[in-house]
Order: C-alpha cells, then structure tokens, then sequence
C-alpha cells in the first residue's frame, strides 16, 4: 500500500495455477502497517514439467488489483538409468532388463536401445515409456555362441554357469 491502513485490511490473494503453489486466501495488513508478508508454499511433484509462470493477484474490493509472476522452476533432471542383471549364463535365454526416468511425463517417449556386443546379447531398438510410468521392462536375449574363451581372456574371467 502507499499508505498506512487505518484500520486491519483483509486482502485476498488468488494463484493463477493452484497446483504448482499454495498461498493463504488472504492476508491482513494490520492497522498502522502498509504492508503484510505471507509464504507462498511450491510442492515437489514428479513430473517434467518445465519452468511455470504464475501470475499472483491481490485484491481488496472496491481498490486497484496488483499483480505479480512467479516463475516456478521443474527439478526433475532429464536422465536415464538401467537396470540389469550383474551377470547371466549363455544359455539363459533372455534376461528381464529396466529402465527408468526420474519422473514423469504427459506423452509416451520412445527410448532407444543398443548394445556393443549383438552377438552374445540382442535388446529390442527401442522401448515406449508409456506416459505417466516412471519404467519400462524390457527382454534382452542371451544367446549361446558356443564359445570358449582362451589365453588371455580364459585368464581374465574363467567363472562358470
Ligand atoms: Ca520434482
Ligand atoms: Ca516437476
């Protein structure tokens, strides 16, 4: 205000988006003060949803309305993480493999798969994060190649299924 209240003054707030803040309905400016502070509470949500600008209004009835915007920045960090078994037998088949995102999001994403060695190992190309999952499964196929390994690599890692 530009001046001191003469009396309490209740001013109403009003947040444009009520569900990436919380704020009191209103607040007093007590009489003999021109101004009141009041917290705004952000919570934590999971998804990707990007930097929210969010217009706060105050008004009292009968006086101008002021304004203002508050940007609320996402934390969700775009990345991925996998899980797989430690190790396997040649012979296995298939092994049930995951991957994941650290939220989530309002559209399906299409994550894509490689490996470096498609002869002991086959992954689908890509798997679809259905929206609003945190994981997907997927199968790798182990496959037998019948091989054994010597010299070196006998002496690298010689464990046994
Ligand atoms: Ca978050
Ligand atoms: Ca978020």
């Amino acid at each position: 205000m530009d001046k001191i209240a003469e009396k309490d003054v209740r001013v109403n707030l009003i947040g444009e988006n009520s569900t990436k803040i919380s704020l009191p309905e209103s607040i007093i400016i007590p009489k003999g003060s021109d101004s009141a502070e009041f917290s705004v509470s952000v919570p934590d949500d999971i998804e990707f949803d990007g930097t929210e600008s969010i217009t706060i209004t105050a008004y009292v009835d009968g006086w101008e309305n002021a304004s203002a915007v508050l940007n609320v920045l996402d934390n969700e960090k775009a990345l991925l993480s996998l899980d797989i078994p430690k190790e396997v037998c040649e012979n296995s088949g298939n092994a049930l493999a995951k991957v994941s995102i650290g939220g989530i999001l309002p559209y399906d994403l299409e994550i894509l798969l490689s490996t470096d060695s498609p002869l002991e190992i086959t992954v689908p190309q890509s798997v679809i994060l259905p929206k609003g999952e945190m994981s997907v499964d997927f199968n790798m196929g182990i496959l037998d190649n019948h091989h054994l390994l010597t010299g070196p690599e006998m002496q690298k890692d010689n464990r046994h299924c």
